[in-house]
């Protein structure tokens, strides 16, 4: 098994029913990863020597998930220069998602984190597919693949609509 070239962590384990989808995605397209629970809060020490050395260990992309008060993907992007996703989780302690969303999004000027939506993180995943495929064209040519899948499926969808007409609704 190779190296891993992205990280999806999350601040809780409590965060893995939506992390997951970011780990079956990037299976989807053959890149090894690792997958494990680094608390902004609970384990700052962990949080540092974690991000402090990801760039080192090899990774090239950090997925990082976490609900509430979601410091976790700002405070990894300032500890490393490696790109860093973040995914907002509506979480047990989060009042409607917008808390966690807004401590992702509202950076400061200087440390970016590439934000996805609320429980995005199958998102998350296709973009961090789409960085490495950048420079690793089996990677670009797998996530290319995926989206010329998505549109057939979508056109699919369009003739089917044209030959059934609109009142039989959607059954596959
Ligand atoms: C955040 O607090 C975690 O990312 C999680 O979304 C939330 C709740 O954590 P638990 O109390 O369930 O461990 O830091």
């Amino acid at each position: 098994m190779s190296n891993p070239l992205v990280a999806i962590i999350m601040g809780s384990d409590s965060d893995l029913s939506v992390m997951q989808e970011a780990a079956a995605i990037l299976k989807s397209f053959d890149i090894v990863f690792e997958l494990t629970v680094v608390s902004a809060h609970r384990t700052p020490a962990r949080l540092f020597e974690y991000a402090s050395n990801a760039r080192e260990r090899g990774l090239k992309v950090i997925i990082a998930g976490a609900g509430g008060a979601a410091h976790l993907p700002g405070m990894v992007a300032s500890l490393t220069s490696l790109p860093v996703i973040g995914v907002p989780i509506k979480s047990s302690n989060s009042i409607d998602g917008w808390d966690s969303v807004l401590s992702i999004l509202q950076m400061p000027g200087g440390i970016p984190v590439a934000t996805v939506a609320l429980n995005g993180a199958k998102n998350a995943g296709i973009l961090a597919a789409s960085i490495i495929g950048a420079f690793d064209t089996g990677v670009g040519n797998k996530v290319a693949g995926y989206k010329k899948q998505l549109e057939s499926e979508v056109l699919k969808k369009v003739d089917k609509l044209k030959a059934d007409g609109w009142q039989n609704g959607f059954d596959k």
